[in-house]
């Protein structure tokens, strides 16, 4: 069985990264078009790297929970193939042990070139003049995909759709597209789809469960791990 898994910022929220758009979320406390679009960007830029050098200062500091571990330890014992895409920029996922990580909205510990396109990882603290490693133009900014901006890893996110069982959404509200979309392509696609949320964030899922991300997903794990064992005894 493939499983694809689609987290969001509910999953890190136990790790005391806040969320975007829960009471007290990210978005009241800075409006989104000043740090989160490329109009933004040009128009304040010490604003945006200030934003997310607090951003990177608080994931460094967080440590994985129990859901990021279970989800890696289900790519470890898992006999099909596991990809998790998360939109959360921290790094939670690989430090709780996951290797097939794919983050489509970009993340805070990689610096990239606007001028050139290079990619390296992110200092702790970038600045506006920054010059890019490779071509020196100071036009570095955190290669963290804006509203309006394609996400990445697009092909390999819908051809891994296209050949998985079982679509799972973990702690997103399902507001921003395209990943808000992929519910709607797995159920045409003929996959399973299942909800782990807090609160449920929309109908379109074949089977929804609410609770906390640490509750909600090492029993879920347990549930694939135990059944996959249960069929390899028959
Ligand atoms: C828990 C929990 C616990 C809490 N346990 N659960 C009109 C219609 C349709 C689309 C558009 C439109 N106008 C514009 C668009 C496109 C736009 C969009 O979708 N806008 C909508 C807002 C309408 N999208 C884009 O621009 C994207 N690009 C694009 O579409 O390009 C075109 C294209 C696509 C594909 C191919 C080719 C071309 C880019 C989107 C970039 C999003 N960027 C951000 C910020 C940057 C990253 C960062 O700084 O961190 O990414 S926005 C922000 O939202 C961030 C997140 O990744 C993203 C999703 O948020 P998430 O994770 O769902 O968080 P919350 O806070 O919303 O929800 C938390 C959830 O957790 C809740 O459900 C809680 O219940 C739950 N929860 N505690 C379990 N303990």
């Amino acid at each position: 069985m493939s499983i694809v898994i689609l987290t969001g910022a509910g999953i890190s929220a136990e790790s005391g990264i806040g969320t975007f758009r829960d009471a007290g979320g990210l978005w009241e406390q800075y409006p989104i078009e000043q740090v989160a679009t490329p109009e933004g960007f040009a128009a304040d830029p010490d604003l945006v790297h200030r934003f997310y050098n607090a951003r990177r200062a608080n994931a460094a500091q967080a440590e994985p929970n129990a859901a990021h571990r279970a989800l890696a330890k289900l790519e470890r014992q898992h006999t099909g193939d596991v990809l998790i895409v998360t939109q959360n920029v921290d790094d939670l996922h690989e430090r709780g042990g996951s290797q097939n990580v794919l983050h489509m909205h970009g993340a805070l510990n990689r610096a990239t070139c606007s001028a050139c396109g290079h990619t390296w990882p992110a200092p702790t603290e970038m600045h506006t003049t920054d010059p890019c490693p490779k071509c020196t133009a100071p036009s570095t900014r955190p290669d963290i995909v804006w509203f309006g901006e394609i996400p990445q890893g697009m092909n390999s996110i819908e051809s891994k759709l296209r050949t998985a069982d079982l679509f799972v959404s973990i702690g997103t509200s399902g507001t921003v597209y395209p990943a808000a979309g992929f519910v709607q392509s797995a159920n045409a696609l003929g996959l399973r789809t299942l909800e782990l949320n807090l609160e449920t964030s929309s109908g379109a899922f074949d089977e929804s469960r609410t609770g906390p991300a640490t509750q909600l997903v090492p029993t879920w794990v347990e549930e694939v791990l135990s059944q996959q064992r249960n069929s390899t005894k028959r």
